[in-house]
């Protein structure tokens, strides 16, 4: 069984790695203009031929592709092979206006599984574990990514799906799961269940994999101590491939990206300028190796830094920051940006669980944030002063954060929706971006 870390690949020097991607692009441009129309319009009008584009010096001369052309090109649009050599489908959850579906050939599939393999072995794992998938199956490509990757390594797959809890603890104990791969908030979520019933010594679990949504330190901390685990994160889209596009080795200071599989770039959000290493801006992503779905210069719209300093683990590949907002997700709240990510560092900060909402909403005068905020366990018999002291406190904490008031409001613990899939963090009542 092949062990899926290439070092041949994922420990190449920099000229080899440039190498691969130039031969690569130049094929995937070829690919892309003879079979989609959309990008043969674009191009002609550009005035650029496939020919123009050498190497990964001319990427620039390429247009964007956004979320809203995906959207334009449903369902069919941008498919690059014939119908009949796709074999699989997924989708993202958007919840606004048409779903984005991405098409997999076989060998697309085979990639995709490659990436989230390599990924389970930066985890440590091994043909030996027992990989507990309790990410959504269907057309979420959390369960089918990581699920492809377990098989791919030999290992023996638990496709859990999320959702009763029970049964997951009941089997995490019964096979001896030895890795678990959730989104962050079911996990933190899992790891309480797991500590009520006082069955962390029964279980076999050494490590997590856990992305699809953003999740601070504090978290992973969290996490770690409450099931004596070390937690990797791991970053990807529906539109790329699905998880696997990056993940994180046993340094935990971000994620290596598949540099063989997708060429990433930053660029100002604004003027779409290309950006230095180092530099922070949002994503941009061509996928070199796909046949069905192959996007030129997708833009994520998450706010990334990459980083090309030397890692310990001997990988060379291009590492991007945990996504550090989003240039579309973020609140505006009198005038400041607000990312959740900021309101969750300082709640764990202050001893309070990773489960909250924020609520936006406008009146006459000014937006208001309120954050729901669970009580901890002890403070369930606090008297009302006490409970009105520890609100000062935190609303005091969250303004040195960011910069605004929010308010706070406790609420009873266990009392705000859990997740299975992605946590629902803001509610936004203003409805900012409609008519
Ligand atoms: O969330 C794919 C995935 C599944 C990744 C399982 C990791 C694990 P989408 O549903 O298309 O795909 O959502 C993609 O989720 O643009 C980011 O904004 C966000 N995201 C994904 N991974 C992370 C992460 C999957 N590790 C969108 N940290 C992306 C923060 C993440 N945000």
């Amino acid at each position: 069984m092949a062990n899926y870390f290439q070092p041949e690949i994922e420990c190449a020097s920099a000229e080899e790695i440039r190498a691969m991607q130039d031969e690569r692009l130049v094929k995937q441009v070829k690919h892309v203009y003879d079979n989609v129309k959309m990008y043969r319009d674009r191009m002609d009008e550009m005035g650029i031929k496939p020919e123009d584009i050498k190497s990964v010096d001319d990427l620039k001369k390429l247009p964007f592709t956004t979320k809203d052309d995906l959207r334009e090109q449903y369902p069919y649009g941008l498919l690059a092979v014939p119908k009949e050599d796709v074999v699989r489908i997924h989708s993202t959850s958007g919840t606004t206006g048409r779903r984005v579906v991405a098409f997999y050939t076989q060998h697309d599939i085979d990639l995709w599984d490659e990436c989230c393999a390599r990924a389970l072995v930066a985890a440590g794992g091994s043909k030996e574990d027992v990989v507990h998938v309790c990410y959504g199956y269907g057309l979420f490509t959390g369960g089918a990514g990581l699920n492809g990757g377990s098989h791919k390594l030999g290992s023996m797959t638990l496709p859990m799906s999320s959702g009763n809890t029970e049964r997951q603890i009941q089997f995490m104990a019964d096979l001896g799961s030895t890795i678990l791969c959730c989104t962050p908030s079911y996990a933190a979520f899992l790891a309480e269940a797991i500590e009520e019933r006082g069955m962390a010594d029964k279980l076999k679990l050494k490590s997590g994999i856990f992305g699809a949504e953003a999740w601070t330190e504090e978290m992973r901390h969290d996490i770690e101590d409450k099931l004596g685990i070390k937690a990797f994160d791991i970053y990807g889209l529906t539109e790329i491939s699905g998880p696997g596009v990056s993940f994180e080795c046993e340094e935990q200071t971000g994620m290596h990206i598949n540099e063989d599989h997708f060429i990433a770039e930053i660029i100002d959000p604004n003027t779409g300028e290309v950006l230095p290493d180092g530099e922070k801006g949002e994503l941009v992503f061509t996928s070199i190796t796909k046949e069905a779905f192959p996007l030129l210069r997708y833009r994520t719209r998450d706010i990334c830094i990459l980083n090309r300093k030397k890692c310990s683990c001997g990988r060379t590949h291009v590492k991007m920051t945990k996504p550090l907002g989003r240039s579309d997700d973020m609140l505006i709240v009198k005038g400041v940006n607000v990312f959740p990510s900021q309101i969750e560092t300082v709640l764990l900060n202050k001893g309070y669980t990773p489960n909250y909402q924020i609520i936006a909403t406008r009146s006459k005068h000014s937006d208001n944030l309120e954050v729901l905020v669970e009580k901890t366990p002890d403070m369930a018999n606090c008297s009302d002063e006490v409970l009105a002291a520890k609100n000062r406190q935190l609303v005091s904490a969250l303004k040195g954060m960011l910069g605004i008031l929010a308010e706070v409001r406790f609420v009873d613990a266990k009392s705000i929706e859990r997740s299975e899939g992605k946590a629902v963090r803001v509610i936004d009542k203003r409805n900012l971006y409609k008519g």
